[in-house]
């Protein structure tokens, strides 16, 4: 890229892309390949084998890199697979302290895979920094949380619990999924590491599984790429290509993601089959006035507690389920189109019913990612759905 430009929209489509060197073509190519052919033994371009580095995937880690104001990034096989790599930073004894609201998924790696590998995790509620700030001990060297977090949108000072890593000498990576950099930029907090999955609104596409840390701490960068290269959970070419294809148009998605958003929000709010409604642009969010502080824009998630009027609440969100049309009942999120989900069944199933109990994660939950879609088809949707459940 040859413009200087720290627009966000600009960096999206230029950052970490250059003509290609051979024919000129705008879009970086996918560099199928392997290996590359070497001039004699170690006499070669900066590329040997693709486990290690592949120009599809370095301008993808480039670009990522630029928009979340990194020095550093790195792509990987999934957000899971970015996950997994960085907590092989630890060693058997290290301890963890951990947000407790959190993809299931994430919630099973540290129970099941690091625990086994002698790494404690403390769970603490994020809204409350102070609450890190007892949980660290001697041996702990990561500081782990989502902001908003999966399913239930609470709101992590950023800026406040990485001061408190910063005096106590711990790592802090941010899951910065939910927000993408055009809305949060976790590192401008003085977060150690921004991880992704890629999966979500990066690609934005629901065509691929990937994930990215961006850091600009060259120590942690460096650690990183040894273990992305040895572990190998490496995204291929053409996943590399397709999330770098997404981020083109991430500016202008976003910006449709929220603007929707914050028109079902309310809508919801107001209707008399709901209970309540979890989403940072709301005034009932306990939360609004350091979401508003802390994010550029409350984000394309929304979550609400339907009631358990006539049925219990767990047949009431099935049958809710159902019932949409436009929305999809799929795990995921942040693609253009819009999906709805039940966290206790689905995406969060993998956490212990007592802590879903404890966390608010009800029967009645229902977690939705609002598309791109017509505002219009939108509520007519949700509308419909909401009185099927009810028939
Ligand atoms: O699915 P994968 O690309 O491995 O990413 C895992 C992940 C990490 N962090 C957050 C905040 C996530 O939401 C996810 C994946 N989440 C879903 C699949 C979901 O429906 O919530």
């Amino acid at each position: 890229m040859k413009t200087k430009s720290s627009h966000l929209e600009t960096l999206a489509i230029h950052a970490g892309q250059v003509p290609d060197p051979t024919t000129g073509a705008i879009t970086v190519p996918i560099y199928l390949t392997s290996t590359y052919v070497q001039d004699g033994p170690g006499e070669h371009k900066g590329f040997e084998y693709s486990r290690t580095q592949n120009p599809t995937r370095q301008a993808l880690e480039g670009n990522i890199a630029a928009l979340e104001g990194g020095r550093y990034g790195l792509a990987f096989a999934s957000g899971c697979a970015a996950t997994t790599t960085i907590f092989h930073m630890l060693r058997s004894g290290d301890h963890v302290v951990a947000g407790d609201d959190l993809y299931g998924g994430t919630y099973r790696i540290f129970e099941r895979v690091m625990k086994q590998m002698g790494i404690e995790v403390t769970y603490v509620d994020p809204i409350n920094a102070g609450a890190f700030a007892e949980a660290i001990r001697p041996t702990t060297k990561l500081v782990w949380t989502e902001t908003p977090t999966n399913p239930l949108l609470k709101i992590c000072d950023i800026a406040a619990v990485a001061e408190i890593c910063k005096k106590r000498n711990v790592w802090l990576a941010v899951d910065n999924t939910f927000l993408t950099p055009m809305l949060q930029r976790p590192l401008d907090l003085g977060a150690t590491m921004v991880v992704h999955s890629t999966t979500k609104y990066l690609n934005g596409h629901a065509d691929v599984v990937g994930g990215v840390v961006v850091t600009s701490d060259e120590e942690v960068h460096e650690r990183l790429r040894f273990l992305q290269n040895a572990i190998g959970a490496v995204p291929g070419a053409m996943d590399s290509f397709l999330v770098l294809r997404g981020t083109k148009t991430l500016a202008v998605r976003m910006e449709r993601h929220v603007q929707n958003a914050q028109l079902v929000a309310p809508w919801l709010e107001a209707h008399p089959a709901v209970e309540k409604v979890i989403y940072p642009g709301l005034k009932s969010h306990p939360q609004a006035a350091l979401a508003a502080k802390q994010m550029r824009g409350p984000g394309g998630m929304i979550s609400f507690v339907i009631k358990s009027a006539k049925r219990p609440a767990l047949e009431r969100a099935r049958e809710m389920l159902r019932a949409t049309q436009l929305f999809a009942c799929a795990e995921s999120l942040g693609g253009v189109e819009s999906l709805i989900e039940h966290p206790a069944i689905m995406t969060h199933a993998s956490i212990p019913p007592a802590n879903r109990a404890k966390l608010g994660i009800s029967d009645g939950l229902i977690r939705i990612s609002v598309g791109i879609e017509h505002i219009d088809d939108i509520l007519a949707d949700l509308q419909q759905a909401f009185e099927r459940a009810d028939a």
